[in-house]
Formats: C-alpha cells, structure tokens, sequence
C-alpha cells in the first residue's frame, strides 16, 4: 500500500470509470419514473471516494452521507445491490427498504450512509473508539460535505477523537455549496477548513479532489500516521457536484441561477475521470483501445444490473420490520 504503481493507477482509474458510469446510466433512466427515491448523484467528484478507498484495507470500514453512491461501490458495493435499492426491490443492498441514501455493504466494509448530515461522524469516530479498545488496526472513514463542517457534532467528534487519539478519518467533499446555497453565503470569508481542524490539534491536508492520485497518496499518508497511533486525520478534498443537489438534471437546464453553467464547464475541463484517462495513456500504461474495453465491461455490468433489478421482487410485507431497533 502507498505507492503509485501502474497496478494503482489502473485500479483507481478503472474505479472512477466504474463509478462514473454507474451514476450516469441510472441517471438516464431516473426520467421513467421508476425509481422512486430523491437521489444525490455525485457525478464529478469520484476521485475522493476512490482515490480514499484505494488507500483503505479491507476490513477498514467506510461510513458516507446523503451522496454516497460512490463511496459504496469505491469501497466495493455491487453495481447491482445499488441498482436495485434505487429500484426499490428486495435484491437492493438495504433490501429495498433505504433507497438511494441508506446504502449499506457491510461484508465491504461499507457500513453505513445517512441522509441526516454529521450523524455518521459521530458514529463513525464512535467505530474508531471500539478499533482502539479492541487494539485493532482498522481505520474508521467517514465523508461528509463541507455544509457538515457547519454543524456541530462534526466539531464534538473531532475534539473527541483529537484527545483519544482515534483511528479515524475525516473526508470532507468541498463542491462548494450546500444544496443551492454557495460557500460564501455560510461561511466567513477567508475560511479554511483545515485551520479549524488544527486548532483541534487534528492533522489537516488540503488536496485537489478530482486528481485520483494525489487523493490517494493523501490518503495514504493520512491512514499510515493514523495506523502509527497519531490520531484522527482531516482531509478536505476540493471537487465540483456536476447535477443539481437532488436528482439527475443539470441546474442550468432547469433555470436555476445559484451557480452558473461557465462554472460547471470550468468543472468539467477538469473531470477526474478524463484526467485518470489521459494519466494512464500519457505514460504508456493503457491505450484508447484498452481503455474502451474497460469501459465496455463496466457497461455491461450495468446492463445487468439494471435489468436484473427491473425483474427483481418488492420488498416482502412479511419481513418490513426486519432491521428496525
Ligand atoms: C441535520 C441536517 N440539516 C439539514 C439537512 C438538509 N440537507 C440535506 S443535504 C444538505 C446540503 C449538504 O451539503 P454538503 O454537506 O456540503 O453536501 P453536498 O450536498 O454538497 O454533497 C442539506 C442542508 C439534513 N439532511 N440534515
Ligand atoms: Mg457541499
């Protein structure tokens, strides 16, 4: 773990493509009125969720908020399990009982997503306390959006895992507004996130969200030091939402004036996926033609997917109350 070596940058782009696709293709068929739940698509900002997840072990254990279908299938969520659970059936990863914002791949390590912003903080550093008194090695993740910076438990947390010293790390996904409310609105100008984090003795590092690679040496770094017994971590890596706040539409589209569309080009140009891409073929790790087979498989794991959930039973009456404390 912790080098960039060609086996890598094939992993994490081949991650970001997969993400990207997933995303995209159930974004196209979010118009048949077939899934029924609000979803937070996280197209543009993949390279966090794989960039981190790359970094991770295996029983490392991942928690995620309202936008979390990349973090699930970064950290090894099926392609179907989702499919599925958006579709509302009982073959979905929670059964069909959470929809697109309670994801959950638990043998994956991916615990848990929640729509109420900075609860998985508090349970997440809660997991790293039970790592530490186990004597265990795990690593505790937890991603959130910069407005979660804004509440405070996300500081209640941090205070709390900076003087226990726990294994756990802070992701925060700055795409720079918090649904159509933008970071100057909220925040005093000149804030940096990262100094907050320091004045809870926290180590804190800033890194350009949709680079795959500098997410994932900043992770690493970040996982090495906490595995050392240094303490929690705060990453804030910087990235763009492409589509509105909730569903698949684009906000220019939809006469929406928050943000504007020569913003979201400038995103674009900068695309993780393209820039993943471009690495692989600039340093004679992939071809175009490789690259299109890759994309190809990941298509058709959709394919399936997507079908497979089309055909797949509701939820049964019998079992609703199942998993509810
Ligand atoms: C405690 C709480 N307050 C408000 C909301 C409503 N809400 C849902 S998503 C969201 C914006 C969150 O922005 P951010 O954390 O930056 O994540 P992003 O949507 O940008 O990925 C808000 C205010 C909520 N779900 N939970
Ligand atoms: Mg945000």
């Amino acid at each position: 773990m912790g080098t960039v070596t060609p086996d890598v940058e094939i992993r994490l782009f081949k991650s970001v493509l997969r993400l990207r696709r997933a995303e995209e293709s159930l974004a196209a068929l979010y118009s048949e009125q077939e899934m029924r739940t609000p979803t937070h698509f996280g197209v543009g900002q993949e390279a966090v969720a794989s960039g981190v997840c790359e970094a991770l072990l295996p029983d490392d254990v991942v928690y995620s908020h309202h936008r979390c279908h990349n973090h699930y299938l970064a950290k090894g969520g099926s392609v179907a399990g989702l499919a599925a659970e958006l579709y509302g059936r009982e073959t979905g990863c929670a059964n069909g009982r959470g929809g697109s914002v309670h994801l959950t791949a638990v043998d994956k390590g991916f615990v848990v997503s929640s729509a109420i912003l900075g609860q998985t903080i508090a349970v997440a550093t809660g997991s790293a306390l039970a790592f530490q008194m186990d004597r265990s090695s795990r690593v505790a993740v937890t991603f959130f959006g910069e407005a979660t910076c804004e509440e405070g438990v996300f500081y209640e947390s941090m205070n709390y895992a900076a003087l226990r010293k726990l294994p756990v790390l802070f992701v925060c996904e700055n795409n720079l507004y918090s649904t159509e409310s933008p970071l100057s609105t909220r925040q005093p100008t000149g804030t940096e996130l990262c100094e907050r984090a320091r004045a809870f003795k926290v180590t804190a590092e800033k890194v350009d969200g949709n680079d795959t690679i500098a997410v994932f040496e900043a992770a690493t770094r970040a996982v090495e030091s906490i595995r050392a017994g240094n303490g929690p971590v705060f990453l804030e890596c910087m990235t763009y939402r492409w589509r509105e706040h909730v569903g698949p539409g684009f906000d220019h589209e939809l006469g929406r004036t928050y943000r504007t569309k020569a913003e979201l080009d400038k995103w674009i140009e900068h695309c993780p996926v393209k820039l993943a891409g471009e690495r692989l073929q600039s340093r004679g790790i992939a071809s175009e033609a490789q690259i299109a087979r890759w994309t190809e498989e990941v298509e058709s794991e959709i394919r399936v997917a997507v079908l497979t959930a089309k055909q797949a039973p509701w939820p049964e009456a019998q079992n609703l109350f199942d998993n509810i404390y």
